[in-house]
């Protein structure tokens, strides 16, 4: 009938009409999403960019920076490049937690480690071992105080590992090797007491690092850097199976502002030998009512470099007496009755050496 066929027609029409409107709205859809998708992955590569240039600032000797270290900037747009050291005044604070820290590390010492090469890889650390982030102001001015005498192949491990980690740690750092002269009896703590005193006399350092120099932190989440309270940073030792040995243990790397050393009247000057100083230590600290602060077990990890005992280090048949009178003898001996002399003090390219007359006992 042709009143049907008329209708079946118009029905026809306008479906036609419906699929050619969904197919041009379907099209507009893909062309949107497509455009949009454009756009993020332009706003990715830029992200990528921002990132490797701040990457590459970093000391590349560990081996979890190769990958980022060998990506190429892409060129995205031609806007001039920010100028590479700001003024100081522009500069923010660091942040809290450095967003440069990669976690643990591998740490070995079966290859060999030239000065030079810790030199070239570190080109930022300028002349006697001192580093400062140029992109914001470190939250610290920390010294890195090491107890020294005849361990050079052990000083090139730790400066190979440390430099690397402590710019990560966005710390304004200075390394001060303390190197006792002569043949006399060693003398740990009297050494990291001059440290201390010398550090002062260079730059206003808040916070003292003491630690020893066959020990290398196995994360950098472990920060050299001081806290509310006094700080063991050797937490958990390979050779002591990564535990602690017993809970007052305050050996190896500690960390403490001037505020806290002060405290305690620094450290004792009559433990001559091995053994006992750093149980004094803590004595110290526990009588003017300080805990000591750790991070955990894992982070806490650490390397020593295996070695035998030195001559003039034998154990101190006195320590047991010198411990079990901390408290009496604090307040004498310590900071404020320091003495010693300054026999040379080198600037080298890693690291501050002061060579010093400690006496003997
Ligand atoms: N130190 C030196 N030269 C010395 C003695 C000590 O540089 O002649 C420094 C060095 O920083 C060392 C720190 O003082 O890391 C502590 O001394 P230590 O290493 O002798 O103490 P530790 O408790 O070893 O690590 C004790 C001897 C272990 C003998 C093990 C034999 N298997
Ligand atoms: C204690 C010592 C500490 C020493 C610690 C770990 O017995 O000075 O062992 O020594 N205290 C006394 O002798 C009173 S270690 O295993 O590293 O040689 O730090």
């Amino acid at each position: 009938m042709p009143g049907e066929t008329a209708v079946n027609f118009s029905l026809l029409h306008r479906t036609c009409k419906l699929v050619v409107l969904l197919c041009f709205l379907h099209i507009s859809v893909t062309v949107v999403f497509y455009v949009r998708s454009l756009d993020l992955r332009f706003a990715f590569v830029q992200n990528q960019q921002s990132h490797n240039n701040r990457s590459t600032g970093l000391p590349p000797s560990t081996p979890e920076h190769k990958d980022v270290k060998d990506v190429k900037p892409v060129e995205i747009s031609p806007e001039p490049k920010p100028p590479e050291v700001k003024a100081a005044a522009d500069l923010q604070q660091c942040p809290e937690t450095s967003p440069l820290l990669v976690g643990p590390l591998r740490v070995e010492f079966n290859m060999p480690v030239s000065l030079e090469k810790v030199k070239k890889d570190n080109p930022q650390v300028e002349m006697g071992g001192r580093f400062r982030p140029s992109d914001c102001v470190a939250l610290q001015k920390v010294a890195l105080i090491i107890p020294f005498r005849k361990r050079d192949e052990h000083l090139k491990y730790w400066l190979y590992y440390l430099h690397p980690i402590l710019q990560r740690q966005q710390l304004d750092y200075g390394v001060y090797v303390i190197n006792q002269d002569g043949d006399e009896i060693f003398n740990r703590a009297k050494l990291l007491n001059v440290g201390y005193a010398e550090a002062l006399k260079e730059y206003d350092y808040g916070c003292f690092i003491f630690s020893d120099v066959d020990l290398i932190p196995m994360d950098d989440r472990n920060t050299y850097r001081c806290f509310s309270q006094p700080r063991h940073l050797s937490v958990s030792m390979d050779k002591f199976g990564f535990r602690l040995p017993y809970n007052q243990y305050f050996g190896g790397v500690s960390s403490m502002s001037q505020e806290q050393f002060l405290k305690i009247n620094g450290f004792p000057n009559n433990y001559w030998g091995w053994g006992g100083e750093d149980d004094d230590i803590y004595n110290r600290l526990s009588s003017k009512g300080m805990s000591i602060s750790r991070a955990t077990g894992e982070v806490g990890k650490c390397r020593m470099i295996r070695h035998n005992r030195d001559k003039q280090n034998e154990p101190n048949p006195q320590r047991f007496d010198r411990i079990a009178h901390t408290r009496q003898t604090m307040m004498k001996d310590g900071i404020n009755s320091l003495s010693y002399k300054v026999v040379r003090k080198e600037k080298l390219d890693l690291y501050t050496m002061i060579t010093v007359d400690v006496g003997k006992p």
